[in-house]
């Protein structure tokens, strides 16, 4: 049977359950999500390529093809692009300028160092996202950045953290697509500390600073990013969950980021992000897939995935939730992981679109439990992938054979 022909079926069969399947399509093909640049080079990044990781983040695998120029760089990233169907934004990080703008310090980046990636946001209809590199630097070599008490160290990565936000903004300027600068630092201590109190205050000084210039939300929309522990910063992280969730509904400058593996793991931020929509808060996610830690594997389309597009898609909340990747699995094929990390995330929201959600609440409100139950249940045995492989289709995309189209060595 052709692909159409599967999916008439398949519509056929969703309907008679209550769901329209060309209305989650449509719905699908509206939300953007912004694919990392990162797991694209282990997030080398092209300001100094040879320094490595530090910073609390390590990327494990030794999979060949890491790509050994900017113009291989490019080239997977465009091959990347082409097999992730429907709207995408492409997140930066601020190690990767423009070719001949690598050697400025990061506290003198200018919007024009990234002049390049907007022609290429152009030329494919996308939108950026930013991040500040606050790790992986000598100035970062403490531990401790925006929280140091070094006032050197944390005056360079304030200027940092401020040259971003004007990076964010001209981006929203030019594509007429807000960008989502996320702030994410390592700063904590490995072992027990005596004094929690001192670097929150000054890492809440640090960002009243950068904060202070106002920058329209229509142009640029900053996050902070928590972590529960990390390398290095195992006993105490300055930037917690609490520390920024306060942060951000006190002093409304920012959003919160949340990391799909940056919290214990019980919790899962499919439960938190209702506390953030109840309260009118937007929110930035990280979707990884933590391996027992925050260990930023590739998302697959796996029950938490899935629960957590269902918050976004059953509370239509795609205007206050904006959906970021992030991970680095040097493991496997660079390219095909960007592409599955993508694709999962997409297969999980069009699951969640596919929901018959009305019926779900109904059953809810009634207190049929039972029914609630088993109509989640039903939805696993529908023919989800006749409706993926046709979207695809619909994009000049394979939907199920994609990693034909990347070469690869083993
Ligand atoms: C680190 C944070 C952060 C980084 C990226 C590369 O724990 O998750 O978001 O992964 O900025
Ligand atoms: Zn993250």
């Amino acid at each position: 049977m052709s692909i159409i022909q599967n999916y008439n079926h398949a519509r056929e069969l969703y309907a008679g359950h209550g769901v329209d399947t060309e209305l989650a399509l449509e719905r699908l093909d509206k939300v953007p999500v912004s694919i990392n640049c990162w797991q694209l080079d282990d997030l080398s990044g092209f300001e100094d390529p040879e320094r490595g990781l530090s910073g609390g983040i390590a990327a494990f695998g030794s999979a060949p093809g890491k790509p050994k120029s900017r113009a291989e760089y490019m080239a997977n990233l465009e091959k990347a692009l082409s097999l992730v169907p429907g709207r995408n934004k492409l997140a930066l990080h601020a190690i990767y300028p423009d070719e001949g703008r690598e050697g400025r310090g990061r506290d003198r980046l200018e919007p024009g160092d990234f002049a390049g990636w907007v022609d290429f946001a152009k030329s494919h209809g996308i939108g950026l996202d930013f991040n500040p590199t606050y790790f992986s630097h000598p100035m970062a070599d403490s531990g401790f950045t925006l929280a140091s008490a070094d006032p050197a160290v944390r005056g360079y990565w304030i200027e940092h953290g401020k040259r971003c936000r004007r990076i964010g903004q001209y981006f929203g300027r030019e594509l007429g697509i807000p960008c989502v600068t996320n702030h994410w630092i390592p700063d904590g201590y490995k072992d027990v500390t005596a004094d929690k109190l001192a670097p929150r205050l000054r890492l809440a000084e640090a960002y009243d600073e950068i904060f202070a210039e106002p920058i329209s939300p229509g142009e640029n929309i900053d996050s902070v990013e928590s972590k529960l522990f990390g390398l290095g910063s195992e006993s105490f992280v300055i930037g917690s969950h609490e520390f920024y969730m306060l942060y951000a509904a006190l002093r409304k400058n920012c959003i919160v980021c949340m990391d799909t593996g940056h919290f214990h793991p019980t919790e899962v931020v499919s439960s938190k992000l209702s506390a953030f929509l109840a309260l009118g808060q937007e929110v930035m996610l990280h979707v990884s897939r933590p391996v027992r830690w925050d260990s930023d594997h590739v998302p697959i389309l796996d029950d938490e995935c899935r629960s957590l597009m269902y918050e976004i898609a059953a509370q239509d909340a795609f205007d206050s939730v904006h959906i970021g990747l992030d991970y680095f699995d040097a493991s496997i094929n660079r390219v095909a992981a960007t592409v599955l990390g993508a694709r999962s995330v997409k297969q999980a929201l069009l699951c969640a679109l596919l929901e018959p959600v009305d019926e779900l609440k109904a059953a809810e409100a009634e207190g049929d439990f039972t029914r609630r139950l088993i109509t989640l249940e039903r939805s696993k045995l529908l023919p989800f992938g006749a409706v993926w492989e046709y979207y695809c289709e619909t994009h000049n995309m394979p939907g199920y054979d994609w990693l034909r189209e990347i070469e690869y060595a083993v």
